[in-house]
């Protein structure tokens, strides 16, 4: 019988591959291509995302092997965290049992899916030779200045007497999973890295990341939100000079009150004379700082005076001033800024206008009625006396100095609380003296290793006295640990470097080898972690170069590409609670690792969704059995084997015709797996194959030929479908293993235009971009793609058209494409 049996080849392959070390880097090789997939937290078992981030990563990485690069392709565990302990009481195991189990069952599935990784790089982040350089770390940070302890809003839970993490709050009463009792927000002091020291480098650095999507590079310039604008001080009573910071300082002979943040000073001041600013502070620092009302606020009795008018003002306390904004506190223009209307409104403040449309905005003057609602637009300059007429630009410049003022930047960026009330994390590496204070725990005990797990109601490592009760490494006398432990965000922060020197144990890495490794080249994850994990990690990495560990890395990720949602054959996201997830597991048992990996490849290119279809997965399966079985035949001398007789010209011909189309399917196989999208490089391949079928149908093939063409079609394949097309490549007598053989010459054939199908290509990907996400503005379209990919899109877009990509993306020919195909 023809065909392969999945079950039979390919953990055979995977063994072959296993003990040739095929995957295996050398600790002095010196700059790997390096390809990494964020690495998966250990739930249990593999879901479809993590089988679609690891496919396009592992395509990638045998891809670059073949064309000659040593290629770093490691794998590890985020192992930490809270779902381990919930698994562990709901199973009444410990989170480290659990957890190994997991990390088991998921080392199985990823190696039946024929992923080739360095096994040797393995880490897991829950393993003490892995956290204690988190405790390390910690300590060198703090040397350095970045760790703080500030105050933070934790959730508490009066009846169990412990911190709750969000995902143990419920419902919209907020109620404690555990006992069901309201749950109370209390400011507590935590751990911090004051990731904002570094906002303007994370924000200006963010420009010269081209390999990565627009929209990432985006999300993180809204996270970190610079504000340019001004502070100027306001007297208040008797308090004295207060600073407000504003963007606004056209608008300031339009100030109609003044307003504090309940933790602002001077408002702690107030309180403590007037009950009812004490009442109202309280109130506020027990409000969930998540569900804000604007109208919020109380009078304080007391006038501040404005700087530009002379005028009093009367001063509030308001919960939408933010303590740690800005300066916490602020001058109010109902008639410019919306929440301050909505303030001034419930509280009967005046509301007058200083700014009206200039000549050809969008609003006439006389339409604008400021009573009704802000106007918050810039534009020239009313009831400000002498300034009257001035653009909103020039007044802001003018009044810094005219008011004494300084010009000031703000950031939304907050840093960065580390503090966790858990269990299953790294201890942070502290003791508190009652003499000393805080203590750093000595760099020889470290790693401070978890204690075992108990189940309680609240955090186990407080409940572990032995472990909790040590003595102050700087005067002997009885002390505490500190119980909580890190973010598992740190943890994620740093492990592509662990990677390069996984077994050290006295570094957190070898900062040379690291140096030369880094960055990687290539990072595939979800969208999901655009901002926390990516900033962070980039947080680190420039903490790291400071510490002078990376040589002059300032960014971990060159390039990087969010592969999108694999959703149910229903179209909607797979779920547990929706019941259309289809199991990684079955589809290797029924079809093989090759079926899913090639179908999953077919679908559609990285960056975007698609949803699971049977007919897919079925038609990858059979693509694979014939192309495997035409291989087969051919070794075994049916079809092609015996050499033509007598030469014809017409044969000649028709081998040549064959002989070009594999060289061109060669370029531009090459040309799209460059550019991720191995969707068209696939589709490639099956037309080559499906022209060599017909050659071999309509006449006996010129052998060499068509053996090229065998061999060709397993090269190309091998990055997706590596165990059949090792298989092809060992039925058709190929030398050595095909994952080390050498990928095709992808020189395109004279007169082939290349360029012309990547541009077709890339029309429709635009397309279908345009109609899955709906975005509009083209250069948006094409930045919200991968880079590689954009700047292809951009020179091809030129090349063939002598256009800009903009132009081809709205011209007549991209809507025609659109309207056929709909
Ligand atoms: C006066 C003003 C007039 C403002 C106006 C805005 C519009 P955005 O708006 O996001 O750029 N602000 C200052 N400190 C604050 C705090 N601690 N909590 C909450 N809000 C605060 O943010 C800048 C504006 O936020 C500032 O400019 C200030 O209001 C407000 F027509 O000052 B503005
Ligand atoms: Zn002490």
């Amino acid at each position: 019988e023809r065909g392969f049996d999945h079950a039979e080849i390919e953990p055979r392959w995977q063994r072959t591959w296993e003990d040739a070390d095929v995957f295996r880097i050398a600790d002095d090789e010196t700059d790997p291509e390096y390809v990494l997939a964020m690495f998966p937290y250990t739930s249990g078992e593999l879901h479809m995302g993590h089988v679609r981030n690891y496919t396009i990563t592992d395509a990638f990485a045998r891809f670059e092997r073949m064309r000659g690069e040593s290629v770093l392709h490691p794998m590890g565990w985020d192992s930490f965290g809270l779902p381990a302990e919930n698994a562990a009481e709901e199973r009444d195991t410990n989170p480290r049992d659990w957890t190994m189990q997991c990390i088991e069952s998921m080392r199985e599935q990823l190696k039946e899916m024929g992923f080739g990784y360095d096994w040797e790089r393995e880490l897991a982040t829950c393993e003490p030779e892995y956290y204690r350089w988190n405790q390390w770390l910690f300590k060198q940070f703090r040397d350095e200045g970045l760790v703080e302890r500030q105050a933070a809003e934790l959730n508490w839970c009066p009846s169990c007497e412990t911190v709750l993490a969000d995902e143990q709050v419920e419902g919209e009463a907020e109620l404690c999973w555990r006992c069901d009792t309201p749950i109370e927000h209390r400011e507590m002091d935590q751990w911090f890295f004051t990731i904002t020291d570094y906002a303007e480098e994370l924000r200006a650095a963010l420009d010269d990341l081209d390999g990565w999507p627009n929209n990432v590079r985006e999300m993180q310039r809204n996270w970190i939100g610079k504000q340019e604008g001004a502070s100027v001080a306001f007297e208040v009573g008797d308090y004295g000079a207060v600073d407000i910071f504003t963007t606004r300082l056209d608008t300031i002979h339009g100030a109609t009150y003044f307003s504090l943040a309940p933790g602002h000073p001077v408002a702690r001041e107030i309180a403590e004379e007037n009950e009812e600013i004490a009442e109202y502070v309280e109130m506020a620092e027990a409000a969930d700082e998540d569900d804000l009302d604007v109208t919020s606020g109380v009078f304080t009795g007391e006038y501040a005076t404005n700087p530009a008018t002379g005028e009093d003002i009367p001063v509030y306390v308001a919960d939408y001033v933010l303590t740690d904004v800005g300066t916490g506190a602020l001058y109010a223009v109902p008639a410019h800024d919306e929440r301050d209307h909505e303030f001034a409104e419930a509280h009967d403040i005046d509301i007058v206008q200083v700014v009206e449309p200039t000549d050809g905005a969008d609003a006439d003057p006389e339409d604008i009625d400021v009573q009704e609602a802000a106007y918050p637009e810039d534009g020239l300059l009313v009831n400000s006396g002498e300034f009257d007429g001035l653009t909103s630009e020039d007044a802001r410049d003018r009044f810094v100095e005219e008011f004494d003022g300084e010009h000031r930047t703000e950031y939304n960026l907050r840093d960065w609380g580390i503090s966790r009330q858990r269990y299953w994390g790294t201890p942070i590496p502290m003791i508190r003296c009652d003499d000393c204070g805080y203590v750093e725990v000595p760099d020889e005990d470290l790693p401070v290793e978890l204690p075992e797990f108990v189940h309680t109601t609240g955090n186990p490592l407080d409940a572990a006295e032995e472990w909790k009760h040590v003595d102050c490494p700087d005067c002997g006398a009885d002390a505490v640990r500190e119980t909580d432990t890190m973010d598992t965000f740190v943890d994620s922060s740093w492990y592509f470097l662990r990677y390069t020197s996984p077994a050290l144990d006295d570094a957190p890495f070898d900062a040379e080898r690291a140096g030369d490794w880094m960055p990687v080249d290539q990072y595939v994850g979800g969208i999901e972690h655009a901002v926390m994990h990516l900033l962070y990690a980039r947080f680190f990495t420039k903490v790291l170069d400071d510490l002078d560990m990376v040589d002059g890395v300032r960014e971990p990720f060159t390039n990087l590409t969010n592969q999108g949602m694999v959703l149910g054959e229903d179209g909607n996201k797979m779920s547990k609670s929706l019941g259309n997830g289809v199991s990684p597991q079955r589809i290797i048992e029924e079809y093989g690792a090759d079926t899913a990996r090639l179908f999953i490849m077919e679908a559609a290119q990285p960056e975007k969704e698609f949803a699971w279809s049977p007919e897919g997965v079925q038609s990858a399966h059979s693509f694979l059995q014939n192309v495997y079985t035409l291989a087969e035949e051919y070794a075994d001398g049916e079809g092609g084997s015996e050499a033509r007789s007598a030469s014809n010209s017409d044969a000649d011909e028709i081998a040549d015709y064959v002989a070009r189309e594999i060289d061109a399917t060669a370029a531009t196989a090459t040309a799209e797996f460059e550019d991720f999208r191995f969707n068209h490089a696939l589709q490639a391949v099956r037309e080559m194959v499906s022209l060599l079928r017909r050659y071999r149908e309509a006449t006996t093939p010129d052998a060499e030929t068509f053996e090229r063409g065998l061999t060709t079609a397993a090269k190309l394949l091998a990055p997706v479908a590596p165990h059949v097309a090792e298989e092809m490549w060992d039925a058709l007598g190929g030398d050595g293993l095909l994952a080390e053989a050498e990928w095709p010459a992808a020189d395109a054939p004279e007169g082939y235009d290349i360029e012309r199908r990547l541009v077709e290509n890339t029309r429709e990907d635009v397309r279908d971009i345009v109609d899955t996400v709906g975005i509009e503005d083209p250069q948006t379209i094409t930045l919200a793609v991968a880079p590689a990919w954009k700047h292809r899109v951009l020179d091809l877009a030129r090349n063939a058209d002598g256009n800009v990509v903009g132009t081809v993306m709205q011209d007549e020919d991209l809507r025609e494409h659109g309207e056929a195909a709909a």
